[in-house]
């Protein structure tokens, strides 16, 4: 049993790590590309500084770089104490005028824990406010110094820590994970030439073209003012009312009601940062650019039924699959990407470059792999790290410049404003988890929360009183913006307007739906009549299927259909009076299958089911197996704890199968044993979680007469067509190369072909 048990591949019951730098590093042999200077390290200073980073603050913290003792609290072997220090003696009564005589005011240990806990809470994001967080790292491949100075970018190999942060957008801190919804993929780079945020989103393309529509899109879609209904989730008038009477938000409703709107995991969702930035070298010579990040281990999604279940037997799912992945050593891994293209090319092309409805598909600018990203280290605390860490995508370094996009200008100046009333004033940078790693030298002073002491009596530049300290770096050293020509088109003065092409707003929505698979293209008309079917008011619907029929005829088609919607509403007019000819009406790199990943099953949740008088061996062979490939194998039965075997093998249940429901699994196996097969027949829950796992196609194992199971729940052998499937492996025992078999299966990660219908079995 204990060596079963210890075997998970991490402890939930893990230690606080005070004051190591425990799990700074990539795991032992893992090969960084090219030339890794991580090599020898034994600690992230260590490795950054043989990596060339700039100098650590003087003030002595950033959660980067481990070295955070002088706030880290270590209360092991330590007595209670007050917040001025003061020993407490009695933390269980208060003080009082007699045993039962009123409590006296002069109790200030009472009163500072009272107190203190009555303002516990900060205001949550008013976007993004749920979200997870982790800390790693950021390798560069190769120099990019031709197309930009920045810090992370400069030498093959430089490492540059990262704290990156995922999130849903519209439910609230509490939420659940798995709602359909944009997920934010925000990360901090603490770089030697200061902090870089590259504020993401799962998805390229954004709603709106204009930050002036932000709140009104915000509004819309979160919960209703008047009853605050419903919770984390677009199914509602509102939200389709809004988006209905803005028909650029058409491209990305599509990636919304795609799968790509319920990831799998964290792990396995892109990341881009959807404007145009600009990159800038030593030259002052710049290119635009989008960013994108791929996962190392493919690009999975949920499917809606599953979504929903676990949002209720699991709202921390994508939570849960973030810690338990990088404390088990299967550290989630991207590729950093950019699209890189010229002023000219972009006059070039058939969408404006500045409209974030809008992405540049791969096949006219290729994505080109820069680096790596790897997080490896759980924060030590969620509020100091995950909720008190403040992005911006002001915050950006020599080298990068941001474009005209009217949509990301808004952004500029909106995260700093809303992050001085969550986080109390204008000092948030100060706390450790904002603080970049090199020193801040201004004469910027005081506000709430001031923690820097500042020595000395000028507070000004220019000074002579301090040695004309701290000075102007200069434009060899310091920031500079591109000096970007306005051109002609641009000195029509001062206009509320948007140029011609921000008018043309289904060329993409349709390359987009046009380019997913047929599994994909059902997902989506599913999703849409699901969100409809929520919504009350008729017209709404019709408005949604009108604007629809301009993207895609087939798409409203299935639409108005799931609606009971006859005649086909007339199409929507179009804003912009001339046919703006796309570049190219199929984009494969838009389809989630472009990207299966690396082919491992690292960080996979698999079930395997025990009863009384199962086969040990054959259990537990697979669990090594599974354990063996990085995935997380648990051991289920009907009640948790011990299990007796019929050849002896001490075995435990790490969940019943009430506590752990069979949509929270990757994968399921059942065992070989009559008395253990017959143990199972007689709980429902085994046929429900049979059946969830045969329904969101899954890959099932069945060992010897768990294949019983199989018929017993239902669960036909063969697909519609009547093919094999390949998701179910029948074996007699794992002799014969069942495990890799198995293994192969699960990579795949689900198995599409048991879907027969837009209704589902
Ligand atoms: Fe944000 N967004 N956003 N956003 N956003 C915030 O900043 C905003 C947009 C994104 O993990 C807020 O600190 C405006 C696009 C992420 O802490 C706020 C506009 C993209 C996060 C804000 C946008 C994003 C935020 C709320 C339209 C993808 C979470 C709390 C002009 C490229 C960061 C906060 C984290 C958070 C404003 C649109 C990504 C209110 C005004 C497009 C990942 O400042």
């Amino acid at each position: 049993t204990q060596a079963l048990v210890a075997a998970m591949p991490f402890n939930p019951n893990k230690a606080a790590e005070h004051g190591f730098d425990l799990g700074l590093m990539p795991p032992a042999g893992a090969t960084a590309k090219p030339a890794s200077r991580l090599a020898g390290a034994s600690t992230l200073s260590e490795a950054m500084s043989s990596a060339k980073l700039g100098s650590v603050a003087p003030e002595g913290g950033n959660a980067a770089t481990g070295s955070l003792d002088r706030v880290r609290v270590d209360s092991s072997g330590q007595a209670l104490t007050t917040n001025q220090g003061v020993a407490v003696a009695d933390n269980q009564n208060s003080l009082k005028s007699g045993t039962r005589g009123s409590v006296l005011l002069e109790d200030f240990i009472l009163r500072e824990k009272i107190t203190h806990f009555d303002h516990e809470r900060i205001p949550e994001r008013i976007v993004h406010a749920r979200g997870s967080a982790a800390h790693g790292f950021f390798e560069c491949y190769e120099p990019l110094t031709a197309l930009t100075e920045a810090a992370p970018f400069k030498e093959a190999g430089k490492i540059t820590p990262v704290f990156t942060r995922f999130s849903t957008v519209a439910g609230e801190r509490g939420s659940k994970d798995t709602a359909r919804d944009v997920r934010g993929f925000a990360v901090k780079f603490y770089t030697d030439a200061g902090n870089w945020d590259l504020v993401g989103n799962n998805m390229p393309v954004f709603f709106i073209q204009d930050a002036m529509k932000f709140p009104d899109l915000v509004h819309a879609v979160k919960p209703e003012p008047h009853n605050q209904m419903p919770q984390a989730a677009s199914a509602h008038d509102t939200f389709w009312d809004f988006v209905s009477l803005m028909p650029e938000s058409t491209h990305m409703l599509m990636w919304v009601m795609s799968d790509r709107a319920l990831p799998r995991s964290y792990a396995t969702m892109q990341g881009f940062g959807v404007h145009s930035y600009r990159l800038v070298n030593a030259a002052g010579e710049s290119v635009f650019v989008k960013f994108h990040w791929t996962p190392k281990y493919g690009t999975h999604s949920l499917v809606w039924d599953e979504a929903v279940k676990i949002s209720g037997a699991d709202p921390d799912y994508h939570r849960r699959d973030l810690w338990e992945r990088i404390e088990s050593g299967a550290y989630p891994e991207w590729e950093l990407g950019v699209q890189t293209f010229t002023e000219a090319q972009a006059e070039q092309f058939s969408f404006d470059i500045l409209d974030a409805t809008k992405l540049v598909p791969e096949e006219l600018v290729p994505v080109r792999p820069i680096g790596r990203m790897v997080l490896n280290r759980n924060p030590d605390n969620f509020f100091a790290e995950t909720e008190q860490v403040a992005f911006c995508t002001a915050n950006i370094i020599p080298g990068l410049d941001f474009s005209n996009d009217p949509l990301l200008a808004g952004r500029i100046h909106s995260y700093v404003d809303t992050q001085i009333s969550r986080l109390g004033g204008p000092n948030f940078h100060e706390l450790p988890i904002n603080a970049p790693l090199v020193p801040v030298h201004n004469n910027q002073r005081d506000g709430m929360h001031r923690q820097a002491i500042p020595r000395g009596r000028v507070s000004y530049e220019p000074n002579s009183l301090g040695g004309g300290c701290p000075f102007q770096a200069g434009a060899v050293q310091g920031f500079n913006s591109v000096a970007v020509k306005l051109q002609a088109r641009d000195e029509q003065g001062k206009v509320r307007a948007k140029p011609q092409l921000f008018a043309e707003h289904y060329n993409q929505a349709r390359l987009f739906f046009d380019s997913q698979t047929p599994v994909e293209q059902a997902h989506i008309a599913a999703a849409f009549r699901f969100e409809l079917s929520k919504v009350t008011v008729p017209a709404i619907r019709q408005r949604v299927v009108s604007m629809l029929r301009n993207a895609s005829e087939t798409l409203a088609a299935e639409v108005a259909e799931g609606l009971n919607m006859r005649p086909l509403p007339e199409a929507m007019p179009l804003a912009i009076d001339k046919a703006i000819q796309p570049e190219i009406s199929h984009s494969p790199a838009l389809s989630l299958m472009a990207r299966p990943g690396d082919g491992s099953i690292k960080g996979r949740k698999i079930a395997i089911l025990l009863a009384d008088g199962v086969v040990g061996q054959s259990a537990a062979a697979v669990h090594a197996a599974l354990l063996a490939a990085g995935a997380t194998p648990k051991f289920l039965a009907p009640r948790i704890g011990p299990v007796s075997t019929e050849d002896g093998l001490d075995l435990e249940a790490q969940a019943s199968l009430e506590s752990e429901p069979g949509f929270l699994f990757d994968a399921l196996v059942l065992p070989d044993g009559a008395s253990a097969v017959a143990g199972l027949a007689a709980d429902a829950h085994t046929f429900e979680f049979i059946k969830d796992q045969y329904r969101h196609g899954k890959t099932i194992l069945a060992l010897g007469l768990g294949r019983k199971l199989l018929d017993l729940a239902g669960v036909p052998l063969a697909l519609a067509n009547g093919d094999g499937d390949p998701g179910l492996l029948l074996v007699k025992d794992l002799s014969e190369g069942a495990s890799t078999a198995f293994i192969a299966a699960i990579a795949r990660h689900r198995h599409p072909e048991r879907e027969t219908g837009p209704t589902r079995p």
